[in-house]
């Protein structure tokens, strides 16, 4: 009998993940001098203990090898498969211990360590849409804890308007922060009432295993009805703001990138039509759908706002 532990997919998606993950095995056997390079997604592991959450789309499962292979984390490199690559030989062994540091406007700041983070909290697979501005989308089990709940502990005060969130910064670990393609550390942020909605997730894992560096180890955001670059990675810093925070991608290219980021069919982005989206592995465009496809549970955040003015 197969024991589910968090998911239960499809004979094809078994099938992927254990030849993928056979691979990965057999590479860091295989070839000598990758050993130390491979320590790390050899010990990512499964994650016990995970429920299903009732908030799970339809969509067919992106497979693991894409949603591991085909990444977005600067912090490593521009081309999509430099987290893949780069990933394991930086990030050398486990990140673990793993500190967050939690300031500004709440009445318990201070450091925290991930498993204290985490553990008071029930680990829930949701199954979200990933849509990124540059038109991909996918489809992918995360596992992880309702942001809110974390947030609730810290206690934020009345001045607490914004969270905002910061990914290490540690060149030696993330090559691509040698270089100034970003100002570093990347910063996101969202207004208190987004961060408190019950679609935001803080997540440890995806396909019920722990997250592996390309997909922000140990702990990412995932803000479903906004594009991918809000989702933040490998998170070090939570900070309550009484101001909106000045995100990454809002000071590298402000015409470009706004603080709100809702996905948008109606509002194109200069360089790519927002309208479509190629979802990895199918051929075929897709309309792309207003808040992602979550308008229903989120668009009430947003009543009065002139969402092409606040992009
Ligand atoms: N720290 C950090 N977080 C990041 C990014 C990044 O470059 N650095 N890229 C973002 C973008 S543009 C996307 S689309 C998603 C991709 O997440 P995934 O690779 O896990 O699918 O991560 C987001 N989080
Ligand atoms: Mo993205």
């Amino acid at each position: 009998m197969l024991i589910r532990t968090g998911y239960s997919p499809g004979e094809a998606e078994v099938t992927d993940k254990a030849l993928w993950l056979d691979r990965r095995r057999f590479l860091a056997l295989g070839a000598g001098g990758m050993v130390a390079a491979t320590a790390w997604p050899a010990q990512a592991g499964p994650l016990a203990g995970v429920v299903k959450s009732p908030h799970r789309v339809d969509d067919a499962l992106t497979p693991l090898k894409d949603v591991t292979h085909y990444n977005n984390f600067y912090e490593f490199g521009t081309d999509k498969g430099d987290p893949a690559q780069m990933a394991p030989s930086f990030f050398g062994k486990p990140p673990r211990p793993w500190t967050v540091t939690v300031s500004g406007e709440c009445g318990k700041p201070g450091p925290i360590g991930y498993e204290d983070l985490i553990r008071p909290h029930r680990l829930e697979e949701r199954i979200y849409r990933l849509r990124c501005v540059e038109a991909w989308s996918m489809v992918i089990p995360w596992v992880g804890v309702p942001l809110a709940d974390v947030l609730k502990r810290f206690e934020p005060n009345s001045n607490a308007k914004y969270v905002e969130f910061t990914t290490l910064v540690d060149p030696e670990r993330f090559p691509g922060q040698r270089g100034r393609m970003l100002d570093w550390p990347y910063v996101e942020g969202l207004r208190m009432d987004e961060a408190m909605h019950p679609l935001a997730l803080l997540a440890v894992g995806l396909y019920g295993e722990e997250l592996l560096p390309q997909n922000g180890a140990p702990i990412r955001l995932v803000v479903p009805w906004k594009y991918g670059f809000k989702s933040i990675k490998s998170i070090v810093t939570i900070r309550f703001t009484e101001s909106q925070p000045r995100s990454t991608w809002m000071k590298s290219a402000p015409r470009e990138y706004g603080f709100y980021a809702n996905v948008n069919p109606r509002v194109d982005h200069p360089r790519w039509s927002q309208a479509k989206e190629r979802r990895i592995g199918e051929f075929l465009k897709r309309d792309t759908l207003a808040f992602n496809g979550y308008a229903e549970q989120v668009a009430g955040l947003y009543a009065g706002m002139d969402l092409a003015v606040n992009y």
